[in-house]
C-alpha cells in the first residue's frame, strides 16, 4: 500500500474541488465547526456554525420564498432547476466525489457511485415534474366531479448522515424542489464540505435558470440545529437520516406539534444463503454488502444466515475473501483500495466493544477485527472487516454497530431462516440467495422478509434510486427517492365540484 496522503494535500484537493463547484471555503470559514478527514483523522479547516439565529433566518427565508414564488411556479419550470443541477453534477462528478472521499473516506468508485445516484435522482425528479398526478374518482352524486390535487407542502427540513453525505440530500432535495417545496439542510457535522459543494452547485443551477436562490439553505451545526428544525412549526416535513436513537428523539418532537416526519434510521440487514444458491454470486453479494463502504452503509449486510449444510464451506470462502481484502485496506484515493477508514474514533471504539460483547456471547472471530495503519496515522481508524460465527442471535447481533462486522448464523429449515431474518428490531433491507423458486417467492411474500427492501440473488446494499428507499420497524417507516415517495413531500387535497343545479348530500342524507 502506498503512503497515506498528507492532510495538507487532502485539504488542497478538497478546496480546489469546492471552488470548481462554486463554493467558497474562505467565506464559510470561522471557528466552532471543524471539518476533518478520516483519511488521516486530522482537522482540515475551521468553519463558522450557523447557530440558532442563522437557523431562524434560514427557515424564515425558505418559508417566505415558498409562499412568495416557489409554490406557484409551474412544476415543469421547477424541474428545470433540477435538470440544470443534474447537468452540473455530471460536469463536476469527479470534484464532488473527491470531496466525499476526503470527508467520508469512501473509495473512488463508491464516491463516484454516490454522485451518480444524485444524477439519477435528478433525472427522475425532472420526469416527475410533469407527472405529479392526482386521481379522479367516480362521484356517487349526479353532476359532481370528485378528484384529488397535489400541492406543495412548504419548507422541508433535511437532516443527513456522514455516510451518504450527498446522495441522501439529493433524494430529498431534487424531489422536494420539483414538488414545490423549499429546503433547509442540516448536513452531518462530519461532512460540512460536501454540503458546501452541493449548495454551491445548486446555487449555480439557480442562477443559470433564473430560479430564486433562497429555495435552498444550508445550516452547519450540531444537534441543536436539528432540534430547532424539529420544533419549528414552519418546517412542514422533517426528513431525517441517522441512527435509531436520533429518530427516537426527533419523532416525538415533530409529533408534539403534529408535524410530518420521514425517518430513515438504522438497518441490521441480513442475507439468507440457501443450499441451492449460486455460491459464487452469493459470495460477491455478501462481501460487497458486508465489507463495502467499510461497513458504513445503512444497507450494509450485518448478518449472514446460511444453511447448515453449506455453512462451513461458504463461511470459509467468505473468510478467505476477507483475507484478500486485508491487503486492500488504506487510502481511499489509491486505485487498489477496497476498504477505506472508519469515520472516526467512536466508530472504532463501538466496533471493538461489539467484538468484545460478541465474544462474551459465545462468538468466535473467524477473521479481521484488527486495526491498520496506526503508526502512520494515529488519529485515523482503519479497521479490518470482521467475520464472527455466533451460536445464536444474541443481544449484540440484534444491534446495529456502524462498522464492518458480519455475524454468521446457521439454519436448518427455511422457516427458521425467516424467523432469524426478521428477529431483529430494524427492518431496512434483506436478501435471499437461492435457486429454489418457492423459497424466493416465500421470502418476498407477506409472511417473508419484513423489510422495506427485499431482494433475491442480490445483496442488501446498493439500491437503485428508481424504487422507494426505506424500511420498517425501528428503521422508521419513511420512503425516499423513487417510485411514489414524492407524495410525502406534497399535500393532497380532495376536491368535489358540483356542476348540477341541485345539492344532493352524500350518503343519501336529507336535510331541509
Ligand atoms: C444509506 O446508507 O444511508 O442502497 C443509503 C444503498 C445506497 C444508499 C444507502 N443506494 O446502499
Amino acid at each position: 500500500m502506498p503512503a497515506l496522503p498528507t492532510t495538507e494535500r487532502l485539504l488542497e484537493r478538497a478546496t480546489d474541488a469546492l471552488r470548481r463547484c462554486g463554493a467558497d471555503p474562505d467565506a464559510a470559514g470561522g471557528a466552532g465547526h471543524t471539518a476533518r478527514t478520516p483519511i488521516t483523522g486530522e482537522p482540515l479547516l475551521e468553519l463558522a456554525p450557523h447557530g440558532a439565529d442563522g437557523a431562524e433566518r434560514a427557515v424564515a427565508t425558505a418559508e417566505s420564498v415558498f409562499r412568495g414564488t416557489w409554490r406557484d411556479t409551474p412544476a415543469p419550470e421547477r424541474g428545470n432547476l433540477v435538470r440544470r443541477l443534474g447537468e452540473l453534477l455530471r460536469e463536476h462528478k469527479r470534484d464532488l466525489a473527491d470531496i466525499v472521499t476526503v470527508e467520508a473516506g469512501k473509495i473512488g468508485s463508491e464516491a463516484a457511485g454516490e454522485v451518480q445516484e444524485m444524477i439519477d435522482v435528478c433525472d427522475f425528479a425532472v420526469g416527475l415534474s410533469r407527472q405529479l398526478y392526482g386521481r379522479t374518482m367516480a362521484s356517487e352524486r349526479p353532476g359532481h366531479r370528485l378528484m384529488e390535487t397535489w400541492h406543495p407542502l412548504g419548507v422541508v427540513g433535511v437532516i443527513t448522515a456522514f455516510n451518504f453525505p450527498v446522495a441522501v440530500w439529493s433524494w430529498n432535495t431534487a424531489v422536494a424542489l420539483v414538488c414545490g417545496d423549499t429546503v433547509v439542510w442540516k448536513p452531518s457535522e462530519q461532512a460540512p464540505l460536501t454540503a458546501l459543494a452541493c449548495h454551491g452547485l445548486l446555487m449555480r443551477a439557480a442562477a443559470d435558470v433564473g430560479a430564486p436562490p433562497e429555495v435552498h439553505q444550508v445550516l452547519l451545526g450540531g444537534r441543536e440545529i436539528g432540534e430547532q428544525l424539529a420544533d419549528d412549526p414552519r418546517v412542514a416535513l422533517l426528513s431525517a437520516t441517522g441512527s435509531v436513537r436520533m429518530g427516537r428523539e426527533v419523532a416525538p418532537r415533530v409529533a408534539a406539534r403534529l408535524g410530518r416526519y420521514l425517518l430513515e434510521l438504522g438497518g441490521n440487514n441480513a442475507a439468507v444463503v440457501a443450499p441451492s444458491a449460486d455460491t459464487d454470486l452469493a459470495l460477491q453479494g455478501v462481501v460487497f454488502g458486508a465489507a463495502g463502504t467499510a461497513g458504513q452503509r445503512c444497507t450494509t449486510q450485518r448478518r449472514l444466515i446460511v444453511h447448515e449444510d453449506i455453512a462451513e464451506d461458504f463461511t470459509g470462502r467468505v473468510a478467505e475473501a476477507y483475507g484478500k481484502l486485508g491487503d486492500r485496506i488504506g487510502d481511499p484515493f489509491a486505485e487498489d483500495t477496497l476498504v477505506g477508514p472508519l469515520i472516526g474514533e467512536s466508530a472504532h471504539r463501538s466496533m471493538g466493544q461489539a467484538l468484545q460483547t460478541a465474544a462474551d456471547e459465545g462468538g468466535r472471530l473467524l477473521t479481521g477485527g484488527g486495526r491498520r495503519l496506526e503508526p502512520e496515522a494515529p488519529a485515523a481508524y482503519y479497521a479490518e472487516p470482521a467475520v464472527v460465527r455466533m451460536p445464536r442471535q444474541s443481544g449484540i447481533v440484534r444491534e446495529e454497530t456502524f462498522a464492518p462486522i458480519l455475524y454468521v448464523l446457521t439454519y436448518r429449515t427455511f422457516e427458521e431462516a425467516l424467523e432469524l431474518h426478521n428477529g431483529v428490531p430494524q427492518g431496512l433491507s434483506g436478501s435471499v440467495f437461492t435457486r429454489d423458486q418457492r423459497e424466493a417467492e416465500l421470502f418476498l411474500s407477506a409472511s417473508g422478509c419484513d423489510c422495506g427492501i427485499a431482494n433475491v440473488n442480490i445483496g442488501t446494499s446498493g439500491a437503485e434510486i428508481g424504487g422507494a428507499f426505506g424500511g420498517e420497524k425501528a428503521t422508521g417507516g419513511g420512503r425516499e427517492s423513487g417510485s411514489d415517495a414524492w407524495r410525502a413531500y406534497m399535500r393532497r387535497a380532495t376536491n368535489t365540484v358540483n356542476y348540477s343545479t341541485r345539492l344532493p348530500l352524500a350518503q343519501g342524507v336529507s336535510f331541509l
